[in-house]
């Protein structure tokens, strides 16, 4: 009768004879998927008010958070927004690239692996 062994239990004790048909089982792998940083870049042209507005429309924040992030990326230069599974940061990146457009303000958002 063939056995299933783990990885883990390969070196374990065991009774009995014949390893003819021992199959080794790997691991059941459950590893989490990656998650990107969303980032909101400075710019000298976008309005104050339109950033805060972005971060409140496509990032949940309140008028007070978005105020203070949108402070961050003035004087920093940049400053991660989110972090999000790829599907959803690159939906993100998105509808603020299409909003800014849409709007001829130069504000740029990009992603990068956490
Ligand atoms: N620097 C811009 C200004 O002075 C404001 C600004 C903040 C622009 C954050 C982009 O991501 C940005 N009007």
């Amino acid at each position: 009768m063939a056995l299933n062994l783990r990885m883990s239990d390969r070196n374990a004790p065991r009774d009995g004879e014949g390893d003819a048909d021992v199959v080794l089982q790997t691991k059941p792998k459950t590893k989490r998927p990656p998650l990107y940083k969303v980032l909101l870049l400075n710019d000298d042209y976008t309005p104050m008010e339109f950033v805060v507005h972005v971060l409140e429309r496509f990032f949940g924040m309140t008028h007070a958070q978005a105020f203070e992030v949108m402070l961050t990326v003035h004087k920093k230069g940049v400053a991660v927004v989110g972090v999000f599974s790829h599907e959803i940061a690159e939906t993100k990146v998105g509808q603020v690239m299409d909003f800014a457009r849409r709007h001829q303000h130069p504000l740029q958002c990009t992603m990068e692996k956490e």
